[in-house]
């Protein structure tokens, strides 16, 4: 298949404003499912309300857009039924860890198998821009306009110690490790995460005297490195990306599903 095979045209141009890191997104994911070879029947994509969560409109698999903060509740419901399907769960950051963060740790513990794309433009985008769990202490906000002071969490940390079985981060700038790390979390069995950090130029750059789209792109190669680099153990100001968790565990679906064999031999 064709990556234009895998969008709805129709509903093109997007409603996305110019530079919005989104788009980058669901060309990645678009591209990383054309390498797979995953026919566009076999994927299930809900999500809930938000900026990013609009990326549900614009892909032509099966589509559940659904409630602020519960894509995964809903997404646990098709996967428990329909476990031969692949799951995908692109959520902002305010979605996922704000009113969204009971289902995302539930879902990590449980380790059910869905692809969780966790957008990060560390600011609520779709309702004007107030502060979200990721936003950063210091960091100004429509509803932080002397600046915030909650601590922000870390999104790899999170998703790890609630059991996640791979976790990983990449930014709208490394585009290929983006593609590589969705192609590795849609294959792997159980709840994958993957954190993308990703600009809303509209309001945290804007807010934030970040600079254009372009700047906040290029900010992003600045101020990452690879897991586990020699920059990383120098400077604890740059945050990591790549693969920090990829390991077999027990998949809910299939636990399930030998509790209901064991019940119907009665034993
Ligand atoms: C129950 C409920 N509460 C609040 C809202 C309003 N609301 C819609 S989107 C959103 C936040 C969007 O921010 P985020 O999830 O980070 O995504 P972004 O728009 O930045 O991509 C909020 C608070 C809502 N739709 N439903
Ligand atoms: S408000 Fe921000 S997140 Fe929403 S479309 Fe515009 S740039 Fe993107």
């Amino acid at each position: 298949m064709a990556v234009r095979d895998y969008l709805r045209e129709r509903f093109f141009p997007h409603m996305w404003c110019p530079g919005c890191g989104h788009g980058t997104v669901l060309n990645n994911l678009i591209r990383a499912i054309e390498n797979l070879g995953i026919e566009k029947n076999d994927i299930v994509m809900v999500s809930g309300i938000g900026c990013s969560a609009r990326i549900s409109g614009y892909v032509d698999f099966h589509t559940l857009h659904t409630i602020h903060g519960r894509a995964l509740a809903f997404a646990t419901g098709v996967k428990m039924s329909r476990p031969e399907l692949n799951l995908i769960v692109p959520m902002g950051d305010g979605d996922a860890l704000a009113i969204g963060g009971n289902h995302f740790i539930h879902a990590a513990r449980r380790n059910i198998d869905i692809t969780a794309i966790i957008m990060n433009n560390r600011i609520y985008g779709m309702t004007g821009g107030q502060f979200s769990p990721l936003t950063g202490y210091g960091k100004l906000a429509t509803t932080a306009p002397y600046s915030n002071i909650d601590h922000a969490f870390d999104t790899v940390s999170l998703a790890t110690s609630a059991g996640a079985s791979f976790v990983a981060r990449t930014t709208t700038y490394h585009v290929r490790q983006m593609v590589d790390i969705f192609q590795k979390a849609i294959l792997h069995k159980g709840f994958s995460v993957v954190e993308v950090l990703t600009q809303c130029p509209t309001y945290f750059g804007r807010k934030n005297g970040a600079g254009s789209a372009v700047e906040m792109v290029e900010g992003y190669k600045n101020i990452t490195t690879p897991v586990g680099s020699k920059a990383s153990r120098e400077n604890s100001d740059l945050i990591e990306r790549g693969i920090f968790i990829e390991k077999e565990l027990s998949e809910y679906c299939s636990e399930y599903d030998k509790i209901i064999q064991k019940a119907m031999k009665g034993n």
